[in-house]
């Protein structure tokens, strides 16, 4: 049993991460447009992460007797500019949902909601990769350049990044 303030703030993330979602996706759809298969694939591959943490949330609700809700969805953004501004936004989005999650968990301490903190952990761990791979994406984006004849080489490295994800996760490629 958790808290309803609990419940609460643990919907809100839900819409967070549903949020996140929707945004990669509409990122993924803007590569794909743009002839970037390899960028397009490795989004629509962290759209899919993104959906699975929402209903980890969603199941963890249920798990403790108390209610998920499933709100309405802002609108993502449709356009981009390029591929490095594209995972900048990425990366500020991931900090940004790190600093939510961080507050959950101190909000657990505060109630010495132990559940709720252990269950939390795991998206610490999340925040602590995806921000890494982020970052590792953008410094290879920085050695690649980002002129328009560059924009070959990053969408291929993007492929090769999304297919050693696959793997590392025992999923298709
Ligand atoms: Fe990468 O954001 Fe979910 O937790």
């Amino acid at each position: 049993m958790i808290s309803k303030e609990m419940e609460s703030r643990l919907n809100d993330q839900i819409a967070k991460e549903a949020y996140a979602s929707f945004l990669y996706l509409s990122m993924s759809a803007w590569c794909e447009y743009k002839g970037l298969n390899g960028c397009a694939n490795f989004m629509k591959r962290q759209s899919a992460e993104e959906h699975m943490h929402m209903t980890k949330l969603i199941d963890y609700l249920f798990e403790t007797n108390a209610r998920a809700i499933i709100s309405a969805i802002d609108q993502p953004p449709a356009d981009f500019t390029d591929p490095k501004s594209l995972f900048e936004e990425v990366l500020g989005h991931e900090k940004h949902v790190t600093q939510s999650i961080n507050e959950l968990v101190e909000y657990a301490m505060v109630e010495k909601d132990h559940s709720t903190y252990n269950f939390l952990q795991w998206y610490i761990e999340e925040q602590r990769e995806e921000e890494n791979l982020m970052r590792s994406i953008l410094d290879k984006i920085e050695l690649i350049g980002d002129s328009p004849q560059s924009l070959y080489f990053i969408d291929k490295e993007l492929e090769a990044i999304n297919n050693t994800v696959a793997k590392a996760e025992g999923g298709e490629e």
